[in-house]
């Protein structure tokens, strides 16, 4: 007999493409039929990503967009893969005089790794996939999960928290809030060249990466995400691989540069004691309707997951990205056609892609997100999806049953 156990894709994605290739792809599969699919905000994240203070001239070249070529109707999912095509103006792969070999790996790319992994001594034979222009694909393949996520309400905040040594202050985020302003909170930190809602960070960003310019160098960050409206249980403690932390940890040290990523209060849970780390329970009847069912949090340390689960409290993502590996005064480096000592390579590159990361890592997070929804509710339309989530809902409310 067939080794098929249920009909129904799992939502996930895959992208392909190289950063000087014809384009850019992302196909989707597991959506259920009948989400609305808002172009605006799948090409407005696409715009983000490609802004932000430091970035290099490649943004100057390209318009990034979506082509949908399938699964979609007159605006709506139907239920079947939905593949969506970013077209690259800046494409050269097929002419050898525009891309030549590279035989000096920069530390910190994936030059060296994928050339000894690949058998060539040419970098760029792994670069143009390993560069972060694959990051365009991954953030429509989010926007389209946004798409389902905010028939839910569930709403994704992201921005740039810490560059450098300064790091942003965001009052409306601290402790933990019911009806946090998720609409003016976007405005401010769109208002910002380096996506944060804080101006005296942005203009202390700006600074840091301005002095890494004038050196010839490059800066990282430290990018955070929150989450609001996503009901208490998805994701699991059953396996490891359902708890939701570990796919969004995935998912974050997933993206180019990223090299660690935390939960809440994250690393520093570790130096306190118990008391000073768990969040209390109390239950308020009248917030019943919120979220957390009225199982309120006076506090948020555990950033939204319990047992790798959400627990009703907002979500609270902080990922670590290393500064751009292509540096103007390059590291030191070996030909890897003659050994001999030489210097990395150079190409047009960014001194800083901080703004960009925190889109590319919001988006990510929400595709998880999305995930998890369908996986907990299912449905083969939007509106059966709906009454999964609301009866959900409603039975826990009843408890006990
Ligand atoms: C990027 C496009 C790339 C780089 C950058 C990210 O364009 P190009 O190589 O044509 O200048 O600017 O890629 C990297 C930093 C990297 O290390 O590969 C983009 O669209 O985000």
């Amino acid at each position: 007999m067939g080794g098929y156990t249920s009909c129904v894709a799992q939502l996930s994605y895959r992208t392909a493409g190289e950063s000087h290739g014809k384009a850019l792809i992302s196909l989707v599969e597991g959506l259920p039929a009948g989400v609305e699919v808002d172009l605006g905000v799948i090409d407005g994240e696409l715009r983000r990503r490609q802004g932000g203070y430091g970035r290099g001239g490649r943004q100057k070249i390209e318009t990034d967009h979506v082509d949908v070529l399938t699964g979609v109707r007159q605006g709506k999912t139907i239920g079947s893969p939905v593949v969506m095509l970013i077209p690259n103006k800046d494409s050269r792969l097929e002419d050898a005089a525009k891309t030549p070999p590279l035989h000096q790996p920069r530390p910190g790319h994936a030059d060296l790794a994928g050339s000894v992994k690949y058998l060539t001594t040419d970098c760029r034979e792994t670069l143009e996939r390993a560069s972060a222009r694959e990051t365009a694909a991954r953030v429509a393949a989010g926007g389209l999960a946004r798409c389902l996520l905010s028939a839910f309400g569930v709403e994704v905040f992201g921005f740039v928290r810490q560059v450098g040594e300064a790091r942003a202050k965001v009052a409306a985020l601290d402790g933990v809030v019911d009806g946090v302003d998720v609409a003016g909170l976007r405005a401010a930190r769109d208002a910002s060249e380096c996506y944060v809602p804080d101006e005296a960070a942005d203009a202390a960003f700006r600074e840091f990466i301005l002095q890494a310019k004038q050196a010839k160098d490059t800066a990282g960050g430290i990018v955070e995400c929150h989450v609001f409206g996503l009901p208490i249980g998805l994701g699991s403690c059953m396996t490891w691989d359902g708890r939701l932390d570990s796919r969004i940890a995935a998912a974050v040290v997933g993206i180019q540069a990223f090299k660690g990523v935390e939960f809440g209060l994250g690393f520093e849970t570790a130096r306190r004691f118990g008391s000073k780390v768990h969040d209390e329970i109390v239950f308020d009847a009248a917030k019943k309707h919120a979220p957390h069912l009225g199982y309120v949090r006076p506090t948020n340390n555990a950033g939204g997951l319990e047992g790798g689960m959400t627990n009703g409290a907002p979500l609270v993502v902080r990922g670590a990205m290393k500064p751009i590996s292509t540096l103007g005064k390059p590291l030191r480096s070996v030909d890897l056609n003659t050994k001999e000592p030489t210097e990395a390579g150079w190409e047009r590159s960014d001194i800083s892609a901080i703004s960009a990361a925190s889109v590319v890592m919001e988006n990510v997070i929400a595709f998880e997100l999305a995930r998890a929804m369908r996986e907990k509710f299912g449905g083969d339309s939007l509106g059966e999806m709906r009454m999964q989530v609301e009866g959900y809902l409603e039975a826990a409310r009843r408890l006990p049953l």
